[in-house]
């Protein structure tokens, strides 16, 4: 980390343990990144992502929800809620097949990983059985797997695990104390736990949240704190802006400051210099040029697909435009590594994710070969 003066904004100490980016900062020192001057704190984010990084590559994940809507949650975000009008309706879980066949398109069309959503509160142990099947086939690709089931058990984790499966998506969504304005059917400390799970499992973690909900900034900076208060920095930190879907309690939220969401980019990269940061949901309704600004604040990684869950997302070919115009690059997971990357817990490196000598490479995916603008 660059040596800063306190008028730079705070200097995070260093934790004790393995990992020496795990700082302990203060509340109030998160609060003070984000108060910092715009071009100062993405002056600062960008040094940290460059410590870490290759600022060019850009993580490429697939989402499909697999088993969508019909959901007896309340999250007031969501427009896979029952009880919510939003016209999503309630499906079973897909087949096996289908679900293999929809990863193998991703694949090609260049995505690394592959995440499957399902609109359950927690799976039932007859539902992970039939997940271990599809988590199989999808690895067998040679893609990462990625999972998000809603509330695990230990055991679940475990048979997950087994079968092949690196990431777990649970988020925290938002701070501790505006949780309970958002979600009434489920408490943060229950996330909390199963995010412990995960991790005693030896899956990797892929945590979050949400802005653009009505929190403070205090309440963003809030969230943060408790993402990089974790007992391990999650592997992957999706930054979502909520999709603002009608018939939700949400549908009519203000929408959030563009720079308000840069600086949230920035923080995180800050906090957590070695995990990759998510541009997630709410991509659809951002310009091209704050999304350059939200890779510059450290974002390094993307959701890549016309469809997220139920809702839109940049087409491909706006996407694959995009990347051509900032000179990025679809960063690649070589197929007999695929999952043995990430935020490397094991070798104390980068996880090959950095520029350097030992990150692996391969073949050119469909992302490298846009056009470049003239
Ligand atoms: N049901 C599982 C759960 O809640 O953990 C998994 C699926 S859930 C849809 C995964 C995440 O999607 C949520 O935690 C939330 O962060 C995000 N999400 C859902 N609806 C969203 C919206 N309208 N805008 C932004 N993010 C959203
Ligand atoms: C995450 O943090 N964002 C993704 C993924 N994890 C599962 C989901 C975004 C969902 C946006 C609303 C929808 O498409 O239904
Ligand atoms: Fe259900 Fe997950 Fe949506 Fe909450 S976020 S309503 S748990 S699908």
């Amino acid at each position: 980390m660059p040596v800063l003066s306190e008028a730079e904004g705070p200097v995070l100490s260093e934790a004790e343990g393995s990992d020496p980016t795990h700082t302990a900062p203060t509340r109030a020192q998160v609060r003070a990144l984000f108060d910092l001057p715009f071009t100062d704190l993405l002056f600062r984010a960008a040094g940290v992502h460059r410590e870490h990084f290759d600022p060019s590559q850009v993580q490429v994940s697939t989402l499909l929800s697999i088993k969508t809507g019909g959901c007896p949650e309340d999250c007031a975000y969501c427009p896979q809620a029952a009880r919510y009008d939003t016209g999503v309706g309630a499906q079973k879980l897909m087949d096996a097949a289908d679900v293999i066949a929809r990863a193998q398109a991703a694949r090609d069309a260049g995505a690394s990983r592959f995440c499957m959503g399902a609109a359950w509160r927690s799976p039932k142990d007859r539902d992970i059985e039939k997940i271990a099947d599809i988590v199989a086939g999808v690895k067998a690709l040679g893609l990462e797997t990625c999972a998000t089931l809603g509330m695990l058990t230990g055991e679940q984790a475990g048979t997950l695990k087994a079968a092949g499966l690196d990431y777990y998506n649970h988020n925290l969504d938002t701070a501790p104390e505006h949780y309970g304005q958002i979600i009434h059917t489920r408490q943060f400390q229950d996330r909390l736990d199963t995010l412990g799970h995960v991790r005693d499992a030896g899956l990797k973690t892929c945590c979050g949240g949400i802005v653009g909900m009505g929190e403070s900034r205090d309440e963003r900076a809030g969230l943060l704190h408790a993402l990089a208060s974790l007992p391990a920095h999650p592997d992957s930190v999706p930054i979502n802006r909520l999709v603002r879907v009608a018939g939700t309690p949400l549908a009519e939220t203000a929408e959030l400051d563009p720079f308000e969401f840069v600086r949230t980019i920035a923080v995180a990269r800050i906090l957590m210099p070695r995990s990759m940061v998510r541009l997630s949901a709410g991509r659809e309704t951002m310009s091209d040029e704050l999304q350059a600004l939200c890779f510059l604040a450290g974002a390094n990684s993307i959701f890549y697909g016309e469809k997220l869950l139920t809702t839109g997302n940049p087409d491909v070919a706006h996407d694959q435009r995009l990347f051509a115009r900032l000179g990025l690059q679809a960063m690649v997971v070589p197929n007999d590594t695929a999952g043995s990357l990430g935020n490397d817990s094991e070798g104390g490196g980068c996880g090959g994710h950095c520029a350097c000598a030992s990150a692996a490479r391969a073949e050119p995916l469909p992302m490298h070969a846009a056009p470049v603008v003239a």
